[in-house]
């Protein structure tokens, strides 16, 4: 339904052909409003932070009109932009999320009724990854990012969430982390807090991450894409 009402672009990618970055494209998100069939127009640009790279889309504040957040690179943060049901936005609330965030995702991760954010990030060179994991409470998001360390050296990319141990709370498949990482599963404890599962490690190591029922068990499964070749790995959750 988020996908039919909106489709958000993020302004940075039409910079490609730009030889003069007109001021302010590298802080805005573009929403294309569905015409119906097929084609879109442009509703609205809204400002972010510095540097936006990616974005998912929610109900965040309980409105009932689906909101969006973004994480901002250069500026380390993500920013919740809370939508007033036209494809525009209000006022939007950021927070320090820390360096260099990449994939956010959202999911009620403590169960309290409300969406959170977890949002991949590589803090330095030969660090390890990190999965910092937002409360939110509909409104405010002040609250300290509770970081989980991915063990090895190395930038996540892909963040996905689903119910990957069949306890009814989502947990988290993230792509890359290392050089030989592909993938790890990341399960949640019910209350928001991670902890690595399994590693799935290659020569390639992992881009991008999906979750699906690739063979119709029931259990979801989950499909790396490798980095910098053109193959994709398949691995198939265990039945329960
Ligand atoms: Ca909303
Ligand atoms: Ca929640
Ligand atoms: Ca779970």
């Amino acid at each position: 339904m988020l996908a039919q009402l909106l489709f958000v672009q993020i302004l940075r990618a039409h910079l490609a052909a730009a030889r003069r970055l007109p001021a302010g494209w590298l802080r805005a998100v573009s929403v294309l409003v569905n015409h119906g069939d097929g084609t879109f127009a442009e509703r609205a640009v809204t400002a972010t932070g510095a540097t936006p790279i990616a974005l998912t889309a929610a109900e965040f504040n309980g409105d009932g009109y689906p909101d969006v957040a973004v994480v901002e690179s250069r500026a380390g943060t993500v920013s919740v932009l809370p939508g007033v049901g036209d494809g525009t936005f209000g006022p939007r609330q950021s927070q320090s999320i820390g360096v260099s965030p990449k994939a956010p995702v959202a999911a009620d991760f403590d169960q309290d009724g409300r969406s959170d954010l977890a949002v991949a990030r590589a803090p330095r060179y030969l660090a390890p990854g990190v999965i910092a994991m937002l409360h939110g409470d509909g409104k405010d998001w002040s609250s300290k990012p509770m970081d989980t360390t991915l063990g090895t050296h190395g930038a996540p990319y892909g963040l996905v969430a689903a119910d990957l141990d069949g306890d009814g709370t989502p947990d988290l498949a993230v792509a890359g982390g290392s050089a030989l990482q592909a993938a790890a599963t990341l399960l949640n404890d019910g209350e928001g807090h991670f902890s690595v599962s399994t590693v799935y490690e290659n020569a390639a190591g992992g881009v991008a991450v999906a979750v699906g029922d690739v063979d119709g068990d029931g259990v979801p499964d989950l499909v790396i894409a490798d980095h910098g070749v053109a193959t994709v790995n398949v691995i198939l959750g265990r039945c329960r």
